[in-house]
Order: C-alpha cells, then sequence, then structure tokens
C-alpha cells in the first residue's frame, strides 16, 4: 500500500510539479528582499531593511513552485534564523560580494547554517550579489571565502548575479530547482 502511495504521490507531482519551501539568508543589505522583487515582479524598487521576514510564492520554474522565505539579516535578530531551518527543501545564502569586509561575518553565518541538524543535505545556492558594482569579488572567489570547497553532506552551486539588473538570477533558480528535485529523490529512496 505504502508503495502505491508512493507511486501515485509520484505520478500526481510530474503532473502538477513539486513545491519547494526555500529559505532566503544573508546577511543584513545582501540584497534578499531585492531578490524577492525582482523574482516576482520582475524588477527592483527601493527597499527597507525587513522587519522580521516576507514569504512570497513564484511562478514554478522547471516543474518546482517556490515559496521563498525572506528573514531579516540584521545581526540582533539572527538568532531567530534557527526557527526557519525545519522542512526547507533549498537553501539560498546571499552575500555582498562587494563587501569584502564582512565575508567572514558571512561565512560564519553560513557555517551555523550548514551545521544545523534541520539543514542536514539541504541544497545550497550561494548568491554572489551586486556583481553589477565595481569591486565585486567574483563569485568563485565568493565561495572561497565562504569556504565551500568541500562540503561534506551538502549539493552546492555558486552563482554571481545582480539582483537589481536580474542577472544571474534565472541561472540560480534553475539550478536552485535541479538540485531540489535531487535532494527530494535522495529523501524517497532513503525512507
Ligand atoms: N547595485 C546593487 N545594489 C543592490 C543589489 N541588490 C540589492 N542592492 C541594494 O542593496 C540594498 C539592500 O538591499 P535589500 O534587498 O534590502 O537587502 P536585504 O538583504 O533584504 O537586507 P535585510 O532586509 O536588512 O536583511 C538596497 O539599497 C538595494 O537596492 C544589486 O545586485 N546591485
Ligand atoms: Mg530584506
Amino acid at each position: 500500500m505504502g508503495l502505491l502511495l508512493s507511486r501515485i504521490q509520484k505520478a500526481l507531482q510530474g503532473f502538477y510539479g513539486i513545491e519547494a519551501r526555500i529559505l532566503l539568508l544573508g546577511l543584513d543589505a545582501a540584497g534578499k528582499t531585492t531578490l524577492v522583487y525582482q523574482l516576482k515582479l520582475n524588477e527592483a524598487p527601493m527597499t527597507i531593511p525587513t522587519m522580521g521576514f516576507k514569504v512570497e510564492t513564484i511562478q514554478p520554474i522547471n516543474n518546482v513552485t517556490f515559496t521563498i522565505w525572506d528573514v531579516a539579516g540584521q545581526e540582533r535578530v539572527r538568532p531567530l534564523w534557527r526557527h526557519y531551518h525545519p522542512n526547507t527543501d533549498g537553501l539560498v545564502f546571499m552575500v555582498d560580494s562587494v563587501d569584502g569586509d564582512r565575508f567572514e561575518e558571512a561565512r560564519y553565518e553560513l557555517e551555523i547554517l550548514l551545521d544545523s541538524s534541520d539543514l542536514q543535505g539541504v541544497p545550497l545556492v550561494l548568491l554572489a550579489n551586486k556583481q553589477d558594482l565595481p569591486g565585486a569579488w567574483p563569485p568563485l572567489e565568493v565561495a572561497e571565502k565562504m569556504g565551500l570547497r568541500k562540503l561534506p553532506g551538502h549539493r552546492w552551486h555558486v552563482q554571481g548575479c545582480s539582483a537589481v539588473s536580474g542577472e544571474g538570477i534565472p541561472e540560480a533558480m534553475e539550478k536552485l530547482s535541479e538540485m531540489v528535485k535531487l535532494h527530494r529523490k535522495a529523501l524517497e529512496t532513503s525512507r
């Protein structure tokens, strides 16, 4: 019976697609809310620092509907991030690629996330944002600064982007949908 149910579930997923809960985190002013606007509206209006969180569902990409949790990144509220960890299908961690002085701080926060038991095995897309600005560190170097060369237990991908112009965002979302599907499949086969 369990096998039959899981087959039906799979067939329905093929037809309707899957829904994925995405946790979007990063230091304050990394560009998270700007990204959500870019995904939702194809534009980047002025933002103010997020208080608490904001949830948006965006159009399906490759049969995956993303519900994105955009959580405030200010230092005093970062201890609250852990309340958003459970049931995450994909983690998007955004870094301001110009703000090299805060790479260390960003790496510290990312390491806490990757060590969280609730996020074990969850795929990660690292967004090296603000590539439109002069002085932006190249994406691979940002990944290295974040300590991502070796990352046992997580699929990861780094993408350079600009949340303001939208450059690099479709590629990041495609990769995310691919990794979320693989993660779901791995969870199903391990059951
Ligand atoms: N030039 C440039 N500016 C950006 C980019 N993304 C975001 N910004 C700017 O960076 C500032 C902060 O962006 P937000 O999207 O509010 O940052 P956030 O990560 O949501 O910040 P918190 O809500 O405080 O956690 C805003 O002035 C944005 O216009 C980008 O790709 N390029
Ligand atoms: Mg915000």
